[in-house]
C-alpha cells in the first residue's frame, strides 16, 4: 500500500512535505511577551487544565468591569454565556481605560487617506470624537439593542461610528463599502436596522464612488431604517432626503464631548457581521460584548507580541471580521497605536503599502495572501524603493498562504528578520485560534502552527473519530472559548444545524486540517472543496501550492471536475506572473506538479486566466470555479463576488 492511500475511509491524504523551519532570533525571543516554547506550553496547559479558571483570571485582569461577573461560563451546546452578572463596555475598554492607564496623549489612530491626506488622533482625541458621536446616537433615539448599519470608507469616522455604537449599547452591522444596494437592503432587513450611517462617496484608485447613491437605493427597500447619517468625505454631490438624511458634521457640532459609556451585560450583543454561506442567504454572525472583547484583546497581544511603542497596521477593511477584531477592538483595548489606510494598494502606484510603512515606521504588518500574491506579481522593484527596516512582525490571514509566497514575504518584506504569524480563524471564532507566537514558536511556511491558549482543536474523520496524527480531517473545536459566535441573527436552527450537528458537542469549522509529526497544524482548505481522485481525498491548497512554486505562476485555484474513470479529476485555474500562456508552459506546469507532489495530484486540465473569482475580501471562490469546470449553471449566493466580469469571461472561454 502506498503512503498516499487512505488508512481509514474518509481521511484526507497529504501530498505536501515542508521541512523548512524558522525559529525566532534569540534577540526577538528575549524581548518578547512570551519568550519560549516552554513558556507557551505552560500557558497552554494551564488553560487546558481549567479553562474557566484561566479565562476568569484573564477577564478580571484585562477588562474593565462596572460590575464584576459572578459566573464564568454557562454552557449548553450550542449556547455559551460568559462572565454572567458582569457589566462592561467595549468602547470604555478601548478608550477610557487607556486614558486611565496614562495613555491619553499617546497616538491611538494614524490615518492615511487615499489622496494623501492624513490625520492623527490621541486616545484623548479619539475619546472626544467617539463621545460626541455617541451623543448624536442618543439624541436620535438609539437605545441599547438597536441595530445600526454602517456602510463607509476606511476613514477614522468608521472606527468612531463603531465605537460610538458600542458606547451606547447599539449593535453595529458594518457592511463593506463595495457591496451592492441589494446586498445592503438584504442585510438591513434581516437585522431590522434602525439607523444607517454612510458617506457621500469613497475614493478608489483616484475615482469617487457614489456611496450615498447606493444607500439611497438600498434604503428604498429597507423598511425599518428611520434615519441616515452622511459623512462628507469625497465632496461629490448627494441627494439629501428631507426628514431622513442628516449630515454628520451638522449633528456633532451641537454635541458635548462627554458621554459616559453605558454599563452593558457581558452577553449584550456588540455587533452582527454578515458572512456568506456557500448555500442560502448570508448569515448574521452575532458576537458578544465581554467575551469577544477579551478574546480580541488577548489574542492581539499574544500573536503580534505587541509592545508599547509599536506602530501596528492591519490592512483589512472594517467591513470584515479582521477589521473588527484587529483594526478596532483588539488593538485599541490593548492601548496600541493603529494605522488605517483608506485606499487601494496600487494607487497612485504599486509601492503605496511600502511607502506607508516607511512614512509611519510601521513595526507590525498584518495583511492577506491575496495581497502578497499581487505584490509578487507586481515585482520587487516597488519594494526595493523603500526602507522597511521598522518592521519586526508580519502577519497573514484570510486564506492559506502558499509556502513560496510565505518565503517571499519573509525575505523580501521582512528582510529575513521578522517572524511571520500565519493566523487561522473565522468570522465565527471572533479572534485568532491558531497562530505562531512570534517569540516562542518556530514557523514553517504554510502552517498556522499551534492553537492559542484556551483553544482546543480536534481533527475528526468521517466516522466521527479523531484521525491518526498526519492524516487530514474536519477541523473542530472542542470547548467553548470567550470569542466564539453567540448565534446567527434570528436563526437559531441554522446555527445549530450548520456548526453543531455534524460532530456532536463540537464546533464544526467547515475547514479541513492535519497535524504533522511536530504537532503543527496545517489547514487543508474548506471541507466542501476536497477533491476525490480514485478514492484519494486531496486538499486544494497542496496542489495549488505546488503550482504556485513554479516561477511563472502568480495564483492558482484547483477544483474537482467529474471524471468517468477516477470519479473526480483536478481542474486548475492559473494566473501567470509575466510569462505567456503557451502549450509548452501548460505541459511544464503539469510536469512540475507531478515532480513536486506526485502523479496522483497532477491536474487533468489547466486553464490560464487573467484573474480568479474572489470574494470582496480576497478569497478565491472555488465553488464558482467548480461549477465552471463541470459545466454546471451557477448555484448559491454570488453577492460576495468581487468582480462579476471575471466569472463572465471564464464562462465565455468555456463555450
Ligand atoms: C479571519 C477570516 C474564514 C475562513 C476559514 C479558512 C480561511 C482564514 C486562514 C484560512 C488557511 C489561514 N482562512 N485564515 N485558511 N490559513 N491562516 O478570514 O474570517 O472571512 O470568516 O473566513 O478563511 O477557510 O474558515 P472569514
Amino acid at each position: 500500500m502506498s503512503e498516499q492511500q487512505s488508512q481509514s475511509s474518509g481521511d484526507i491524504d497529504t501530498v505536501m512535505v515542508e521541512t523548512r523551519l524558522f525559529p525566532p532570533s534569540p534577540e526577538f525571543s528575549q524581548a518578547a511577551r512570551i519568550k519560549s516554547l516552554e513558556e507557551y506550553q505552560e500557558l497552554y496547559d494551564t488553560a487546558a487544565k481549567d479553562p474557566e479558571a484561566f479565562w476568569a483570571a484573564e477577564a478580571r485582569e484585562h477588562l474593565h468591569w462596572f460590575e464584576p461577573f459572578t459566573q464564568t461560563l454557562q454552557w449548553e451546546t450550542p449556547d455559551a454565556q460568559w462572565f454572567l452578572g458582569g457589566k462592561t463596555n467595549a468602547s470604555y475598554n478601548c478608550l477610557d481605560a487607556q486614558i486611565a492607564a496614562g495613555r491619553g496623549d499617546r497616538t491611538a489612530l494614524l490615518w492615511e487617506g487615499e489622496p494623501g491626506d492624513s490625520l492623527k488622533l490621541t486616545f484623548n482625541e479619539l475619546h472626544r470624537e467617539v463621545c460626541r458621536f455617541a451623543n448624536v446616537l442618543k439624541r436620535l433615539g438609539i437605545v441599547p439593542g438597536d441595530v445600526v448599519s454602517i456602510y463607509m470608507p476606511m476613514t477614522p469616522e468608521l472606527a468612531i461610528a463603531m465605537l460610538a455604537c458600542a458606547r451606547v449599547g447599539a449593535v453595529h452591522s458594518v457592511i463593506f463599502a463595495g457591496f451592492s444596494a441589494e446586498a445592503i437592503a438584504d442585510r438591513n432587513n434581516d437585522a431590522g436596522v434602525k439607523l444607517q450611517i454612510t458617506s457621500d462617496g469613497l475614493y478608489r484608485r483616484g475615482k469617487v464612488l457614489p456611496l450615498k447613491a447606493t444607500v439611497d437605493e438600498a434604503l428604498a427597500k429597507s423598511q425599518t431604517v428611520e434615519k441616515c447619517i452622511v459623512l462628507r468625505r469625497a465632496g461629490n454631490e448627494v441627494a439629501m432626503q428631507e426628514g431622513r438624511d442628516l449630515w454628520w458634521h451638522d449633528l456633532i457640532a451641537q454635541e458635548s464631548d462627554d458621554c459616559p459609556a453605558t454599563p452593558l451585560d457581558s452577553e449584550a450583543p456588540l455587533f452582527i457581521l454578515y458572512t456568506s454561506g456557500s448555500t442560502g442567504t448570508p448569515k448574521g454572525i452575532r458576537h458578544s460584548t465581554a467575551g469577544y472583547n477579551l478574546f480580541a484583546k488577548r489574542t492581539f497581544q499574544w500573536v503580534f507580541d505587541h509592545q508599547e511603542d509599536d506602530i501596528y497596521w492591519c490592512t483589512a477593511d472594517c467591513g470584515w471580521i479582521t477589521g473588527h477584531s484587529y483594526v478596532v477592538y483588539g488593538p485599541l483595548s490593548a492601548g496600541a497605536t493603529i494605522l488605517m489606510y483608506e485606499g487601494a494598494p496600487n494607487y497612485p502606484a504599486e509601492d503605496r503599502f511600502w511607502e506607508i510603512i516607511e512614512k509611519y515606521k510601521v513595526s507590525i504588518l498584518y495583511t492577506a495572501p491575496t495581497a502578497i500574491r499581487a505584490f509578487i506579481k507586481w515585482g520587487d522593484e516597488h519594494v526595493d524603493k523603500h526602507d522597511l527596516s521598522s518592521l519586526r512582525v508580519l502577519g497573514s490571514v484570510g486564506e492559506g498562504i502558499n509556502p513560496e509566497a510565505w518565503m517571499w514575504y519573509y525575505n523580501k518584506i521582512g528582510g529575513g528578520r521578522c517572524p511571520i504569524v500565519d493566523t487561522w480563524w473565522q468570522t465565527e471564532t471572533g479572534g485568532i485560534m491558531m497562530s505562531p507566537l512570534p517569540g516562542a514558536i518556530a514557523t514553517k511556511p504554510g502552517s498556522c502552527t499551534k492553537p492559542l491558549p484556551g483553544v482546543v482543536p480536534k481533527i475528526i474523520g468521517e466516522d466521527g473519530q479523531e484521525v491518526a496524527r498526519g492524516r487530514g480531517g474536519m477541523l473542530c473545536i472542542d470547548h467553548p472559548w470567550p470569542g466564539m459566535l453567540r448565534g446567527i441573527w434570528g436563526d437559531p436552527e441554522r446555527f445549530q444545524e450548520q456548526y453543531w450537528s455534524k460532530v456532536p458537542g463540537m464546533y464544526l469549522t467547515g475547514d479541513n486540517a492535519r497535524q504533522d509529526s511536530d504537532g503543527y497544524y496545517w489547514i487543508m482548505g474548506r471541507i466542501d472543496d476536497v477533491i476525490n481522485v480514485s478514492g484519494h481525498r486531496l486538499s486544494t491548497i497542496e496542489v495549488e501550492s505546488a503550482l504556485v512554486s513554479h516561477p511563472a505562476v502568480a495564483e492558482a485555484a484547483v477544483v474537482a471536475k467529474p471524471d468517468e474513470i477516477k470519479g473526480q479529476a483536478i481542474a486548475a485555474f492559473v494566473t501567470l506572473r509575466v510569462a505567456e500562456p503557451t502549450e509548452e508552459l501548460r505541459k511544464e506546469l503539469l510536469m512540475h506538479v507531478r515532480k513536486e507532489i506526485g502523479a496522483l495530484a497532477q491536474p487533468d486540465a489547466i486553464r490560464f486566466t487573467n484573474s480568479l473569482p474572489k470574494t470582496r475580501s480576497g478569497k478565491i471562490m472555488r465553488r464558482l470555479l467548480r461549477d465552471i469546470a463541470s459545466g454546471k449553471a451557477q448555484t448559491g449566493d454570488t453577492s460576495t463576488l468581487e468582480d462579476y466580469s471575471v466569472l463572465a469571461s471564464l464562462r465565455g472561454d468555456e463555450e
